[in-house]
């Protein structure tokens, strides 16, 4: 691969040559009075200079994610309330809807004050040894937002299916699995062909597990969410449907923003905060507010799932509550 191409000069950008004078340290043999010059031709760019070009936000942006950190501190404030008037047992669903919210505010505060920001190289299909070097702006601070809000969310979800311990936790393994690659992927210098294709290459295994996800949910999940009160289930295929629809626009706003960087970062910041908005908030008032708790009726969760055991069972195990009974239909 021809890596020094970008470094020749072209007929675009001659690199000058110019005539320099040079005088021999302690002067010639000979002294000239006058003084003697020699002249040497010499090439005077043994450094090539290269245009750089920052693709960055502007301040449409910034108040982009000012207005979505504002959201987020808005409509975190319901939920806390709520969160501290629910019944104790019930308060796991608010708890984790509580933290999603809290550490996607904090994400929007940090890009909005200028954190979690850098530049990587982005692919340019300009002419074949110019000297444009494009640098795009990473607001990777997302990523470190997603590496816990999402499991937090699929946490809630397959909660919410009483799907088994284990297949939760492959569930959120194979989440924490896409974001780390997906974040390879973003910050992988594509300034070649070659980093191109790694960038790529990170972006199909991060998909490959975003697919594992919504296998075992709509598989093992959907099947779990069918021993659930009627209510659960269908809160469950609710959110199960619009998560997976919503979350899907994520790797579309990834390939056409930071992937093939074909749309600006302005556009970008503003793609991710609507979906931001829907998977987080969204999701969260909907799981709250349809998702009943009353007194008389179905629990959500098995006594065992939210409370430690009380006293010791005849067979010398825990005593959790009174599990079988009010987690029934
Ligand atoms: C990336 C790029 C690589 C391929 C895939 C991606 C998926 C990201 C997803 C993010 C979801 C974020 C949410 C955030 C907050 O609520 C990393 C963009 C598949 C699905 C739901």
């Amino acid at each position: 691969m021809d890596f020094l191409a970008d470094f020749r000069p072209t007929s675009i950008h001659p690199v000058p040559t110019t005539t320099i004078s040079i005088d021999p340290p302690g002067g010639t043999h000979t002294h000239h009075p006058g003084g003697h010059q020699s002249h040497l031709p010499l090439p005077t760019q043994p450094f090539p200079t290269a245009d750089i070009h920052l693709i960055h936000s502007t301040h449409v942006g910034h108040t982009a994610l000012w207005v979505i950190f504002a959201l987020f501190t808005i409509g975190l404030v319901p939920v806390l309330f709520l969160t501290v008037r629910t019944e104790k047992r019930n308060r796991y669903f608010h708890g984790i809807s509580s933290l999603v919210l809290i550490i996607a505010m904090m994400s929007y505060l940090a890009m909005a004050t200028g954190l979690g920001v850098t530049y990587v190289p982005v692919s340019y299909h300009g002419a074949a040894g110019s000297l444009h070097h494009y640098f795009r702006q990473l607001y990777w601070a997302r990523y470190v937002d997603w590496l816990f809000t999402t499991p937090l969310l699929l946490l809630s979800l397959s909660s919410l299916a009483g799907l088994s311990p284990a297949s939760t936790l492959a569930v959120i393994l194979s989440d924490i699995f896409m974001i780390v690659t997906g974040f390879f992927s973003a910050i992988t210098p594509a300034r070649w062909a070659g980093g191109e294709r790694a960038q790529w290459a990170w972006f199909g295994i991060s998909s490959f597990a975003f697919l594992l996800i919504w296998g075992i949910l709509f598989t093992n999940g959907l099947q779990a969410a069918q021993n659930r009160p009627r209510n659960t289930k269908g809160l469950f295929t609710l959110l199960s449907a619009m998560t997976f629809v919503l979350w899907i626009g994520y790797p579309i706003v990834f390939g056409i923003t930071e992937g093939a960087n074909k749309v600006g970062v302005d556009a970008e910041i503003i793609a991710y905060g609507v979906l931001d908005v829907a998977a987080k908030l969204g999701f969260t008032y909907l799981l709250l507010f349809l998702h009943t708790h009353d007194e008389n009726g179905p629990w959500t969760l098995p006594d065992w799932w939210v409370e430690s055991p009380t006293r010791h069972g005849p067979d010398g195990r825990g005593v959790y509550g009174s599990l079988g009974n009010r987690d029934r239909d």
